[in-house]
């Protein structure tokens, strides 16, 4: 299945029957006339992967990304899109779901799933090939300035990773002017308690069974010194 379908979840070769009437599409760059526009896409897709399947071999397999990215990752979309139809929170970001549904007792499924939506796009964004290594400029600063040394905050975070008991997230966040460590379980953010997240790591044992089976250690410690985005956890920086 191509990016495209993956995406939208409809092939633009298809008839596309619109509220305006039967709208065809002749393909890419063919004008539409005549028609009502699509309506308007839900920002509840499942959004690309920012690279292959098998970029981040060998640390995560290609295998791990198959199931973790267009099954588990895909299944919390669909299952978001699925509980918000015919809601008032059916076209509004996963994040602000996150947000509107994390006190609602009677919201817990919609929560799990919306934040597992966001944790994940996250996590993607979190990594890169060919990441990993020490930070540059400001975020070099801010992590001697937190830690006291970038060495030491390996540790915690990679301390983090092994250490939350079950199935959750470690995450580097900006809590106020300084770095943090912090993890939390199952779907739960940190967002939630005020903290800005620039980095997680998936500690859920989907994320690395295949390719580690309980060495959750070794998983945690590949990703940090491989495949870090520092550049990514930097962006986060300078939205604060
Ligand atoms: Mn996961």
């Amino acid at each position: 299945m191509n990016d495209e379908v993956i995406q939208s979840g409809v092939n633009r070769r298809d008839f596309l029957l619109t509220a305006g009437g039967l709208c065809v599409t002749l393909g890419m760059g063919a004008l539409q006339t005549g028609c009502a526009q699509s309506p308007a896409p839900s920002s509840l897709g499942l959004p690309p992967l920012p690279y292959k399947e098998d970029a981040l071999e060998p640390v995560i397999s290609r295998k791990t990304m198959e199931f973790h990215y267009g099954k588990h990752h895909k299944a919390y979309v669909d299952k978001t899109a699925e509980l918000v139809k015919g809601t008032g929170l059916a076209n509004v970001s996963f994040l602000e779901i996150m947000k509107q549904t994390a006190a609602a007792p009677d919201k817990t499924v919609l929560f799990n799933n919306a934040a597992q939506s966001w944790n994940h796009d996250f996590f993607w964004k979190s990594l890169m090939p060919g990441g990993g290594g020490k930070p540059e400029g400001e975020m070099a600063k801010l992590v001697e300035k937190s830690f006291g040394s970038f060495d030491n905050f390996k540790r915690d975070f990679a301390n983090a990773a092994v250490t939350q008991f079950g199935s959750g997230w470690a995450w580097v966040v900006l809590d106020g002017d300084k770095l943090a460590v912090v993890k939390t379980s199952n779907a739960e953010n940190p967002i939630l308690k005020g903290q800005k997240p620039l980095l997680t790591i998936d500690v859920w044992e989907h994320a690395y069974y295949l390719d580690y089976q309980n060495r959750r250690a070794d998983y945690a410690n590949a990703v940090i010194d491989k495949l870090l985005n520092w550049n990514f956890a930097a962006s986060g920086l300078a939205k604060a």
